[in-house]
């Protein structure tokens, strides 16, 4: 087969469909790069001293793990010079970085999770890195965190890498969504998924059963509902996954269908993940790929963000369950 490689599929795309400007493609570059470099890093696991806490805390008051801060040093130390960027913000730094005087601006602003699922790491389940790509305010030459305040229908890019068995890529620039997998004898992403597509129902639900007592009524109805099984409302039986490494879950989704939840509940008044770099560029890629992604009320790309590390509930996947879930919300007012 003839093989695609990451930087062929983004001059393609920008051949056909004038959505991938040079300066747009360096940055996906630039990142993806960086990915490979996180991905040699977690799969030296106890070969190297990367395991293990941090001894530090970030800006969320959570015990950082060393691949935390050496994942962050890495997208932030390759994305300072390339030009694309005006600022950038991640999970790990409380202020938005400013990039160094002496390197130029762009006209883009980057989002990331370095390091999705920290507290797998130490036990060698998959991991990931999560990013998401806006563009800076016009009128704006010293981008605050209120430049990041932006609804995530105007993403102009998101993906993820997981680091698992393999390593994989998914990537959107807003026409589908495409998968790599990591040829690392040759270091290049290689495209294997050219159009993922979510089927539109499933019978597997992924979230944190331990929450169950804290659930809000419309979530306990449906999980109740699918654990009834054939001879329940639903009339087929489910099975149930939990990786609690969301890049893990929606990769799974993405290939094989199944609704993820992450509900705001008692506990979690917000909601557990983050909006602006969890949720809106997970919520693109579903979306791009025929999925569904709410926060049970509201679309998710729709929600104005208030803050730059604000928690939202999330529940996305196969459309058929979305929308089932977001029925039982509106009936329960
Ligand atoms: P960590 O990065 O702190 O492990 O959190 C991972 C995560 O943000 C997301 O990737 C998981 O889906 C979710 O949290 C898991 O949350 P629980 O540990 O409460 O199941």
């Amino acid at each position: 087969m003839r093989r695609v490689t990451f930087t062929q599929y983004l001059v393609e795309q920008e051949r056909k469909r004038k959505t991938v400007p040079a300066e747009l493609r360096l940055l996906l570059e630039v990142i993806a790069r960086a990915c490979k470099a996180i991905s040699h890093a977690v799969g030296k696991g106890e070969l190297a001293d990367v395991l293990g806490a941090a001894g530090t805390d970030n800006v969320q008051g959570e015990a950082q793990k060393k691949l935390d801060v050496i994942s962050n040093e890495v997208l932030v130390e390759a994305n300072s010079w390339g030009g694309s960027l005006a600022a950038m913000a991640s999970e790990e730094m409380e202020e938005p970085y400013q990039i160094p005087n002496e390197y130029p601006k762009g006209r883009y602003l980057l989002l990331f999770d370095p390091l999705d699922g920290s507290s797998n790491i130490d036990v060698n389940v998959s991991i990931g890195t999560i990013f998401s790509i806006l563009e800076c305010p016009p009128d704006v030459t010293e981008p605050d965190e209120s430049s990041f305040l932006q609804p995530g229908a105007r993403q102009v890019a998101a993906g993820f890498a997981v680091y698992g068995p393999s390593t994989v890529m998914v990537l959107t620039v807003g026409h589908g969504t495409v998968g790599f997998t990591l040829d690392r004898e040759v270091g290049t992403w290689v495209l294997t998924q050219p159009r993922i597509e979510i089927p539109v129902s499933t019978k597997e639900f992924a979230i944190n059963t331990s929450n169950a007592r804290n659930w809000p009524a419309p979530v306990r109805r449906y999980i109740d509902e699918c654990v009834a099984g054939k001879d329940g409302p639903l009339g087929k039986d489910f099975n149930m996954r939990w990786v609690a490494s969301m890049v893990a879950d929606v990769y799974r989704i993405l290939t094989r269908g199944g609704i993820f939840m992450y509900p705001a509940d008692a506990k979690h008044k917000e909601g557990r993940l983050r909006l602006l770099y969890e949720a809106n560029p997970m919520a693109f890629i579903v979306e791009q790929a025929g999925g569904a992604a709410s926060t049970g009320t509201q679309r998710i790309l729709d929600v104005q963000p208030g803050k730059l590390h604000q928690r939202i509930g999330v529940i996305l996947g196969s459309s058929e369950e979305v929308r089932r879930v977001e029925g039982y919300y509106a009936q329960a007012g």
